[in-house]
C-alpha cells in the first residue's frame, strides 16, 4: 500500500504543500489517538464556553484547535489560519504561501455517545500584497482551493484528501504510524436512492425543499417511481464519507427554525472543503440555486445552505429550486 508523499509527489503537487499537509495529518493522527482514549483520557464533556457561532465548546473542540493551530503555524508556510473555533484570525508568517482553515472536530456532539466526529481543513492560496491579520485573505471562492480534506475518527481513522487530482481515501496504519492508500480515486455513483436530512426541520424549509423531500417519500408510487432511505449521523464528515464511498444525497437546506441562523453549516470550514472534495469524485454540490465553490465569502464564519451528492439526484433537487 502507498503512503501520502509518492502518490502527492506523482501528481506534482509542490513540495511545501506536501509538507504542510503530513503536518495537518500528524496533528490528526494525534486527535485521534485523544479521541480513542475517550473518557480514560478526562477529554469528553463541555467546557464552560462557547465559540463565535455561539455554540458549547467540547474538551475536544477545544484540544483538537489548539493543536492543529500550534503546528499549522510552526511550519512557517502559512500566512494566517481561520479556524471554526476561533472568533478572528491568527496570523502565521507573512511570507506564507497558504492559508489555512480547519473545523478541528465536526460533529462534537458526537463525542461524548462514542459517535463519529472528524476534522475538516482547507487550504489556499495566500495573497503576497496583504498583511497575516488581515482577515480579506481568506474571502476567496472555494474554487481557488489547492487541497481540502477530511479525517474521520470512526471505527478505523480515515482520510479523503483532494488536491485537485481527484479524491484519494487512506486509513491510517498505528503500526507503522501513518495513512497508507486504500481507496484511490473515488466514484460518486450517479444515481442514488439513499438521502440524508434532519428531517426533524422538515416544517421550517423552504417550499421547494419541501415539494423535493415529500416526492422523495412518496416512493415508489409517487413521481420519483422509486423507494429512498434515509441517513442522519449529525457529523457532516460521517455523512459526506457514506456519500463517497457509495453515493446518496446529503442536504442541510436552508430554514426558518432561528431567524439568526438560515443556514447552519459554515462556507469556509464546513462546504467548501467538503465540495471540493465531493465534484473531485464526480458529485455536484449546490446551494439550490448556486454552485458552492463560486460563492464569493463576505465573512470567515459565514453559513450556506448545502445540498451535495450523487450528481443525478443532486441535480434533480436543484430542479425544484428552479421549477
Ligand atoms: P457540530 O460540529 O457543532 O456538532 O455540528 C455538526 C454539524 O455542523 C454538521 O456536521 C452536521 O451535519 C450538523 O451540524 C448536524 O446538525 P443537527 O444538529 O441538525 O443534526
Amino acid at each position: 500500500m502507498r503512503r501520502i508523499s509518492p502518490v502527492l509527489q506523482q501528481d506534482g503537487v509542490e513540495p511545501e504543500l506536501i509538507a504542510l499537509l503530513k503536518t495537518i495529518l500528524a496533528a490528526c493522527r494525534e486527535i485521534s489517538f485523544r479521541v480513542s482514549q475517550g473518557e480514560l483520557a478526562g477529554v469528553l464533556g463541555s467546557t464552560l464556553g462557547e465559540n463565535i457561532q455561539g455554540e458549547t465548546q467540547k474538551k475536544l473542540d477545544v484540544i483538537a484547535n489548539e493543536l492543529l493551530k500550534e503546528v499549522i503555524l510552526e511550519t512557517g508556510v502559512v500566512k494566517a489560519i481561520s479556524s471554526e473555533e476561533e472568533d478572528h484570525i491568527v496570523a502565521g508568517n507573512p511570507q506564507g504561501k497558504y492559508l489555512v482553515t480547519f473545523d478541528p472536530l465536526d460533529g462534537s456532539s458526537n463525542t461524548d455517545i462514542n459517535s463519529l466526529i472528524g476534522t475538516i481543513f482547507s487550504i489556499l492560496p495566500a495573497d503576497p500584497a496583504k498583511a497575516p491579520d488581515d482577515a480579506s485573505l481568506f474571502l476567496q471562492p472555494g474554487t481557488a482551493q489547492v487541497a481540502a480534506g477530511y479525517v474521520l475518527y470512526g471505527p478505523s481513522t480515515m482520510l479523503a484528501l483532494t488536491t485537485g487530482h481527484g479524491t484519494r481515501l487512506y486509513t491510517l496504519d498505528n503500526t507503522y504510524g501513518g495513512f497508507l492508500l486504500t481507496g484511490d480515486q473515488a466514484a460518486i455513483p450517479k444515481y442514488t436512492t439513499e438521502f440524508a436530512l434532519n428531517m426533524s426541520n422538515q416544517r421550517f424549509w423552504q417550499e421547494p425543499m419541501q415539494r423535493y423531500v415529500a416526492d422523495l417519500l412518496l416512493g415508489k408510487t409517487g413521481p420519483r417511481g422509486k423507494n429512498f432511505n434515509m441517513r442522519w449521523i449529525a457529523a457532516m464528515v460521517g455523512d459526506v464519507h457514506r456519500v463517497l464511498c457509495r453515493g446518496g444525497i446529503f442536504a442541510y437546506p436552508r430554514d426558518t427554525k432561528d431567524s439568526t441562523k438560515p443556514d447552519k453549516l459554515r462556507l469556509m470550514y464546513e462546504a467548501n472543503p467538503m465540495s471540493f472534495l465531493v465534484e473531485q469524485a464526480g458529485g455536484i454540490s449546490s446551494t439550490g440555486y448556486e454552485r458552492i465553490m463560486e460563492i464569493i465569502p463576505t465573512d470567515i464564519h459565514q453559513r450556506v445552505a448545502v445540498i451535495l451528492g450523487s450528481k443525478h439526484e443532486v441535480e434533480t433537487c436543484i430542479g425544484y429550486h428552479k421549477a
